[in-house]
């Protein structure tokens, strides 16, 4: 009987496993697999343990604040690396210099991405941002995955667009949403049109100093500037911005600023901007270097373009722009030798505020009208210099040849994408093989977390004769704009290298000291597995002793030179927390304000003992 059973389970196991391992199911889910050999949708997003992904993920967290670090093609939430809001995880915003680097600002709107550029490539070296909410620019080392610097834009109010970045990191130009009184002064809306302006700032990136600055800003006309791209080779010295409002209506938007049929798109020429400020054209305003382009004359043309735009994308090669109404059905193709002639030969039709405008036939090249497509945002390109634009509207994207208006493919996204990123694709030579289209509404696509879902991130497959959705992930709130970038170009760092010269920095257990000047109380400490040591001399190391009222600063260096050996410091009731990662030193500024005894604790497990890893903070009152 028994050996009756062991046949019969052998014979269905066998069967199972043929099941298992030779049954055609090709026809479940969307993908039809021609050939055997060729992976399935999940075999091409499924990332082994031990191996990598091929493309990092920078993906604007929106009102987060923050940028969430993805892979491609497992599209694997990795890190949320927090920019402009403060993070408890990393303790962002709690320690000394990360706190002074908020600004006292408590969230931000983080919207567009730029990486470092050498020879319009991605060098793999920073990242830059821009907080439309505090109007505020930032920059992250990608050694450390760590912002180095923010600086606030003043007379801005919401840098959009930016950052998008020249060929060689000289600038990134910053334009803002919202039009407001230089100096953010009172006027009345009523004397909008003259007193407010759209002010654009030329950011500068100082490497060796990890410094953000400002060369200049231009008093643009008081209209809402939206996105933008740099020139590349030919029209590299070249920008263009789109912008809406030039109706400049000051309520009701969604009605008044779509009245005219065309906005405009803003080229500029920085080159001869750069020029016009060493020659001293320009007026000091508020601490700034301010053109103002109706009296500093030069180096900026309008371009009627279809009403409300919102993407305009220089193609790889840099020989044209393609930029899109986004209420409008097509896209159109501007060519910058079109636009050169125009400029040379002065076919201006009128200005605004000092600015020709130039005619729309003769910098236009074609406009390419996919059937039923409807609200193109924004445009992307492959290896091959293919279009790839979103449609808001029609929930899809669009595949197409700017050579010849064409269309060649179009896939379905779930729902409304705003940007798309494509693999290095905002390079000279993007790499053609993925898409990831950022979808606003992501409705009933995974488990419910209540009223509000979830966005998404559809990655769609270019390698192959049609266009496929192949990955969806979900979001946080929200992605504007990200970057995908080959992971073989970023070098991370391991350990901090050991600072020497940095007073605060104590690498023996015999440097550690507590030192009181007056009401200040300055520890000089060390986190290493699994203790704190202030003060090695004394009979309980790990404990800090002040008085009420007393101002304290704790310098701590984290000792374990491993890899991976990151340390946290709480302050239990203080509301402190910071992270010393390997190698570094940190420090959390306070005054004790409350008497009283804290326990003090490692917030980010270190070791099996991660859980002794505590001390004191005690508060002597006052009386
Ligand atoms: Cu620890």
């Amino acid at each position: 009987m028994k050996k009756i059973v062991t046949a019969i389970s052998g014979v269905v196991i066998g069967f199972l496993l043929a099941t298992v391992f030779f049954a055609d199911f090709t026809d479940i889910g969307p993908k039809s697999v021609a050939d055997s050999n060729e992976k399935s949708n999940s075999e091409k997003v499924y990332v082994p343990f031990g191996e990598k992904d091929e493309y990092y993920l920078f993906a604007s967290g929106g009102h987060s604040g923050q940028m969430f670090i993805y892979g491609v093609p497992s599209m694997r939430h990795i890190r949320t690396v927090p920019v402009f809001s403060q993070d408890s995880a990393t303790g962002y915003g709690w320690d000394k210099e990360t706190k002074e680097m908020l600004g006292g600002y408590t969230w931000g709107d983080l919207h567009h991405p730029a990486f470092s550029e050498t020879d319009g490539d991605y060098d793999g070296k920073y990242m830059f941002a821009t907080d439309v909410g505090n109007s505020r620019a930032a920059v992250m080392n990608l050694e450390t995955f760590t912002v180095k610097d923010i600086i606030s834009i003043p007379n801005t109010s919401g840098p959009h667009c930016a950052m998008f970045v020249t060929e060689n990191t000289e600038y990134m130009f910053l334009p803002t949403r919202f039009a407001v009184p230089i100096g953010h002064k009172y006027e009345p809306l009523d004397d909008y049109s003259e007193k407010y302006r759209g002010v654009m700032s030329a950011v500068t990136f100082d490497e060796k100093n990890e410094k953000l600055g400002i060369a200049y800003q231009i008093a643009l006309p008081p209209w809402s500037y939206d996105l933008s791209d740099a020139g590349k080779k030919m029209s590299k010295d070249w920008a263009v911005i789109t912008t809406y409002n030039t109706e400049e209506a000051t309520t009701n938007l969604e009605i008044n600023a779509s009245q005219a049929d065309r906005d405009f798109i803003l080229l500029f020429n920085w080159k001869e901007i750069e020029k016009m400020v060493e020659n001293g054209q320009y007026d000091e305003v508020e601490g700034q270097k301010m053109i103002f382009p109706e009296k500093h004359k030069g180096a900026m043309y309008l371009i009627p373009v279809a009403k409300s735009p919102h993407g305009v994308d220089v193609t790889p090669d840099g020989t044209r722009f393609i930029a899109s109404g986004k209420l409008a059905p097509a896209m159109t193709v501007f060519s910058f030798e079109k636009a050169f002639k125009a400029i040379e030969n002065k076919e201006f039709a009128g200005e605004r505020n000092g600015i020709p405008i130039l005619n729309y036939e003769s910098v236009m090249e074609r406009e390419a009208n996919p059937e039923n497509a409807l609200g193109p945002l924004h445009t992307q390109f492959d290896d091959e210099g293919m279009a790839y634009t979103t449609m808001f509207i029609s929930s899809e994207i669009v595949k197409w040849d700017p050579n010849t208006g064409e269309t060649l493919d179009r896939v379905p996204v779930q729902y409304s994408p705003g940007h798309s990123v494509a693999a290095e694709g905002d390079t000279v030579s993007p790499d053609g093989k993925y898409i990831v289209a950022l979808n606003k509404i992501a409705k009933d696509s995974f488990l419910s977390v209540g009223p509000s879902h979830p966005e998404s991130m559809q990655l769609i497959d270019l390698s192959q004769e049609k266009m496929e959705v192949i990955q969806t992930a979900p979001v946080n709130p929200e992605p504007h704009y990200a970057q995908m970038i080959k992971a073989d170009k970023i070098n991370t760092i391991t350990v901090y290298p050991k600072d020497e010269a940095n007073p605060n920095a104590v690498y023996s257990l015999e440097d550690t000291r507590i030192e009181r000047k007056g009401n200040e109380v300055h520890a000089y400490g060390i986190a290493m597995r699994s203790k704190f040591v202030f003060d090695v001399n004394t009979e309980r190391p790990d404990v800090i002793e002040v008085n009420e009222g007393d101002k304290v600063t704790i310098h701590l260096t984290n000792i374990d030179l491993d890899q991976d050996i990151t340390h946290g410091f709480a302050i239990n009731g203080y509301d402190l927390n910071i992270e010393i990662q390997p190698g570094q030193t940190n420090t959390v500024e306070f005054v004790a304000d409350k008497a009283g005894t804290f326990p003090v604790y490692c917030t980010n497990f270190c070791s099996a003992l991660h859980q002794e890893m505590t001390g004191y903070l005690l508060v002597k009152p006052k009386n």
